[in-house]
């Protein structure tokens, strides 16, 4: 099937929903009945052969997307890149890997034995490589990664699919600061990212995010169900640059604690 920006999005977004059900009443709460723009959406890989950020990067620039800002996380062995599209009310893309050469011979063993299930052409397949993950973990398999690497754990259970939508706060017309979503959002019950205090960023960096933490799904591993954090939802403040455009990046260190919103409670 041809897949245009629409449609990609659209499934993306589809299957994401099932993975944070708690979106669609954050769409209510802040939209208030309007749509919401996002700002990005996110994805996680594994940097194996064939398997890397530009693996995942090639369906986004068949659409149009181009390569921008790079990004390290030394501690959690993660390297990331964005992109972007030249009509910029699509969001933007953030995708991460794991370098697994910097990890353990337990983890990459585990890794190993989940890439032989990946399906052949699988990772080239628009229409499906956004689609969960392709292959089962035992759950003895994700406790063991998730010791020494929550993303790792995240990416076994959950695969290549979007990992989390992104509001962009500067198009919501009934709230203007990041607090002021924050509030509305815990009122409602939600609970946020407490990693590195509930704001990530400030003006002087020229973004500010939030972030809900991960609801819990059934996730169903080679032997059996176990009910485990999945995707989040994030908000996001962007500031003007000297030359009055939006700032378009990231900041490693807000990404670096965004990543956590994964994490178990
Ligand atoms: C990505 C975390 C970083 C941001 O906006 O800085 C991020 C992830 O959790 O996979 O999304
Ligand atoms: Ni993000």
């Amino acid at each position: 099937m041809e897949m245009d920006i629409q449609n990609l999005f659209g499934q993306l977004w589809q299957d994401y929903l099932k993975q944070c059900p708690s979106a669609d009443q954050v769409h209510q709460l802040l939209g208030r009945g309007e749509a919401i723009i996002n700002d990005h959406v996110a994805f996680r890989t594994f940097r194996a052969p064939g398997l890397g950020i530009d693996k995942l990067a090639q369906h986004f620039l068949a659409l149009g997307y181009v390569q921008k800002g790079e990004y390290q996380f030394e501690q959690k062995k993660l390297y990331a890149r964005h992109y972007e599209h030249p009509d910029s009310t699509q969001p933007k893309v953030f995708i991460s890997e794991l370098k697994l050469e910097e990890c353990s011979e337990q983890l990459q063993q585990i890794v190993a034995s989940l890439l032989a299930q990946l399906p052949e052409g699988l990772v080239d397949d628009v229409a499906h490589v956004y689609g969960g993950a392709p292959w089962k973990a035992t759950q003895e398999q994700y406790r063991t990664l998730l010791a020494e690497s929550e993303y790792a754990a995240w990416l076994a259970a959950f695969g290549f699919r979007a990992n989390h939508f992104t509001v962009s706060v500067n198009h919501l017309s009934e709230f203007g600061t990041l607090e002021s979503v924050n509030r509305a959002l815990k009122e409602a019950g939600f609970e946020l990212n407490g990693s590195g205090g509930e704001i990530k960023g400030s003006p002087e960096v020229l973004l500010e995010q939030s972030s809900t933490l991960a609801d819990k799904v059934a996730v169903t591993f080679a032997d059996g169900q176990m009910v485990i954090p999945a995707c989040f939802y994030e908000f996001a403040l962007r500031y003007p640059m000297a030359d009055g455009e939006l700032y378009s990046g990231f900041v490693a260190a807000s990404a670096d604690k965004i990543f956590e919103s994964t994490n178990a409670r």
